[in-house]
């Protein structure tokens, strides 16, 4: 039954073109874009360098100045051991230019790039200051991306005046990967067929996700590469690491279905959970499916969100997405119905091997309506068993929960 067609016309997520924008050492960037002498030397951004001033930390140091191990977060007293000020030695090209942070500024510069990001693609996900997502599926195609990419890169630069480094793949993690490959000034294109042959290779803490900590951690599970890590039994990493186990390993083997959601209030909020394997019994399908109903409108309610729509997502191996969803006749906030409704779109999965099971409310609405839970159809719904809802089905390969660009790869 789920043999995981799709409907006519739906998206295949795996046919995603994400473009990931990071600017290169950003602060520094823009000092010299209001002084341009300061381009080609030392840069570091930061407070507490003045004289009388002992404490206070790096924000960012120019590529030229990391040479000399001066880096973000370090000790400012540590990066002027590295590097003196210039100030205070004119003639010694070992020396560097320390300025203070100027956050208005460096917002001002940001803001104009991101206009810019956002006339190249449809929709854009900001996630700092100085990085963002772009899906551009609709904008070009994989045998000229390394063009369009170069034509983002160079709108920035000719326009704003600030370098930055770009990296396009089929989704948002391997994205974020490619635009950190070849930094500063990077272009990298990583097409679906690339993917496990570029991350292979690659040191396990390019992982995003993956900090000192627990690259240390993997080396003393022999896990040392990206490719080791994708390579590496997702149970024992879920033994020792829990769901983030689990979600780096997909990283790892380049697989996230986050779709680019635009900043702001999500458009739906969901969760999933993956099987040890397919579990074709279908009470414990529905059981994980309940505990997830329960979660997603847990966080509902914790957002002040109605939702109109009610689905479900159930994978069949080996990577066969199926998504069901029912709208409802109005928004509602109600647990029960939520549980209700996704047992029911199980249904018809009975008897089919299942890898991972979603369960996603959306059509959102966010302005406190009272009425709905008071007056009416929440109720009338509750009691007619959702009967005469309408019933549609979306393809969408699943919504991030919190859309942030560290969420759980176990969303959808
Ligand atoms: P990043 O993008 O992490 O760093 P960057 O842009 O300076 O350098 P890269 O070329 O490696 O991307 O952060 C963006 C800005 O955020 C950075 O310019 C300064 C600020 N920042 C801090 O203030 N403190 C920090 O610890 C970090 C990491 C960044
Ligand atoms: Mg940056």
């Amino acid at each position: 039954m789920a043999t995981g067609e799709r409907l006519p016309g739906a998206p295949d997520p795996t046919e995603r073109i994400v473009l990931h924008v990071d600017m290169d050492c950003f602060y520094a960037s823009c000092e010299r874009k209001r002084e341009p002498a300061l381009r080609g030397e030392p840069v570091v951004v930061g407070m507490g360098y003045e004289a009388g001033e002992t404490v206070g930390a790096v924000a960012t140091a120019s590529y030229e100045a990391r040479e000399y191990g001066v880096e973000s977060a370090q000790a400012i007293s540590s990066a002027l051991e590295r590097l003196p000020r210039r100030a205070e030695r004119p003639n010694d090209p070992e020396s560097a230019f320390y300025r203070p942070v100027d956050l208005d500024y460096y917002e001002d510069v940001a803001a104009d790039v991101k206009a810019i990001l956002h006339d190249l693609a449809d929709t854009v996900r900001e996630v700092s200051i100085d990085e963002a997502y772009l899906d551009v599926t609709e904008r070009t195609d994989w045998s000229v991306a390394e063009g369009f990419a170069r034509h983002v890169k160079q709108r920035i630069e000719r326009e704003v005046g600030v370098p930055a480094s770009v990296g396009v793949a089929p989704n948002m993690s391997t994205a974020k990967i490619a635009s950190d490959h070849d930094k500063p000034d990077g272009l990298v294109v990583v097409p679906p067929e690339s993917v496990a042959a570029f991350l292979a290779p690659l040191d396990v803490a390019a992982v995003h996700g993956v900090g000192p900590i627990r690259a240390r951690e993997l080396a003393e599970m022999g896990i040392e590469t990206a490719g080791d890590l994708a390579d590496a039994d997702p149970y024992a990493l879920t033994d020792r690491f829990g769901e983030r186990g689990r979600e780096l390993h997909e990283r790892a083997n380049g697989r996230d279905d986050r779709p680019v959601e635009p900043t702001g209030d999500p458009k739906s909020f969901s969760r999933e959970s993956a099987f040890d394997g397919a579990v074709e019994d279908h009470d414990s399908v529905v059981e994980q499916a309940l505990a997830l109903a329960d979660a997603v409108a847990e966080r509902a309610t914790h957002e002040d969100a109605l939702y109109r729509t009610i689905g479900v997502k159930v994978v069949v191996p080996p990577y066969d997405i199926n998504t069901r969803a029912r709208s409802l006749p109005g928004p509602v906030d109600e647990p029960e119905l939520v549980r209700d409704v996704a047992a029911e779109l199980l249904a018809e999965f009975d008897g089919d091997p299942v890898r991972k099971v979603g369960v996603r409310v959306s059509n959102l609405s966010f302005t406190a309506n009272e009425q709905a839970k008071l007056g009416g159809f929440a109720d009338a719904t509750a009691h007619d068993g959702v009967g005469d809802a309408s019933e549609d089905a979306t393809s969408d390969g699943g919504e991030s929960e919190d859309g942030d660009a560290q969420a759980s790869l176990g969303d959808f």
